[in-house]
């Protein structure tokens, strides 16, 4: 082995936290939206998902809750290099939604916000445990700041992809860019990769 391999190998200190490569640690929890923020109550909120025929369901705040909700114990990681640790949310896992919408051929999602944000991601990686339509953040109603009343949250990728004030997911057969992936950020995103922008 060489002296760089046995750095990675070597002794690390029982608290010694990996990171995603580039990313630093915050202890707040910062508040980054590319516009204002829409305050929409949980009595008023709407969600749908859309399938690539075109057919809608739709849920709205108390049907999300039927759905089933848990506890969700995720490290954020935010392009900027902000990574924030052992965050508590509580959410529906969108597993349970994609089980009432049935079988698709789409292979991916295109996330429709309040407010016109959007941003995509690979239905895959909303499957499977790893993605929720987040309502609370520790043990509280989610604020409108934070996305509130319902966001995605999508942790194992950069917290972009993770769209606040969450109103729709498009299943779409092709990968179509959202906001900032037409800005020139990643398509994926995947913060142990360091994916930050287009060609990463
Ligand atoms: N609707 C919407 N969702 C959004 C954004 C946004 O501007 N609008 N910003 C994204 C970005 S770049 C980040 S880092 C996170 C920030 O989430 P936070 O404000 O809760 O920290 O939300 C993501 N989701
Ligand atoms: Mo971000």
């Amino acid at each position: 082995m060489n002296a760089l391999s046995e750095g990675f190998s070597g002794h690390r200190a029982a608290d010694a936290v990996p990171l995603p490569p580039g990313q630093y640690l915050t202890r707040d929890f910062p508040v980054l939206s590319a516009g204002p923020t829409p305050v929409i109550h949980r009595r008023a909120w709407e969600f749908s998902v859309v399938s690539e025929a075109g057919e809608r369901h739709h849920w709205d705040f108390a049907t999300l809750l039927e759905l089933g909700s848990e506890q969700i114990d995720i490290d954020l990681h935010c392009v900027t290099g902000w990574s924030k640790l052992g965050t508590r949310w509580g959410g529906v896992p969108v597993d349970a939604l994609m089980e009432q919408v049935g079988s698709t051929a789409a292979e991916h999602v295109l996330a429709h916000s309040y407010g016109g944000y959007t941003t995509n991601v690979p239905l895959a990686d909303l499957l499977g445990g790893r993605a929720w339509l987040a309502h609370e953040y520790d043990g509280a109603p989610l604020s409108p700041e934070h996305g509130g009343p319902v966001r995605l949250l999508v942790p194992h990728l950069y917290l972009w992809k993770s769209a606040k004030w969450l109103r729709q997911l498009e299943l779409t057969l092709e990968s179509e860019s959202g906001f900032w992936e037409r800005l020139g950020y990643h398509s994926y995103g995947d913060p142990w990769q360091e994916q930050r922008y287009w060609g990463d």
